[in-house]
């Protein structure tokens, strides 16, 4: 298990940057549907947030203070498999979830997870195509 987090931010008027053990992290403030964020995080990154731990969620949560949004992560329903389970744009999957109460309520379908500032960074299921800003990951 890797030990304490060493993180360190830098804000900037588009994007907050953090180091965090072998991972750098970026909020992107562009408006992208998720697969367009995908795209983006993948082009110029490594790919859409996972979200694997408390640990890392807490971490996000402290990096998003104060900043306002509905944020875009790897998190995405399996919709070809018609049921309501999820895997990270990475290929992972976790069972560590921090869904806001009552989520993910979305029916079956092409949904995908954001993190909502007004619900203290707990994940909401929406449909992919809203246009939101979003977070990448390179590294780990
Ligand atoms: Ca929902």
């Amino acid at each position: 298990m890797r030990s304490a987090l060493h993180c360190l931010l830098l804000f900037s008027a588009l994007w907050t940057l953090s180091f965090c053990g072998t991972s750098l992290i970026y909020v992107v403030n562009e408006a992208m549907n998720w697969t367009e964020a995908q795209e983006h995080c993948r082009e110029k990154y490594t790919d859409l947030l996972t979200i694997e731990s408390e640990k890392k969620m807490d971490y996000i949560a402290a990096a998003l203070a104060g900043e306002m949004g509905h944020f875009w992560i790897g998190l995405k329903q399996k919709s070809e498999e018609n049921t309501t389970s999820w895997i990270w744009s990475d290929g992972s999957y976790s069972s560590y979830e921090f869904w806001d109460n009552g989520q993910p309520d979305n029916s079956v379908g092409d949904n995908c997870v954001q993190l909502w500032s007004d619900l203290l960074f707990q994940w909401n299921d929406v449909q992919c195509c809203w246009p939101g800003p979003f977070i990448c990951y390179e590294g780990e």
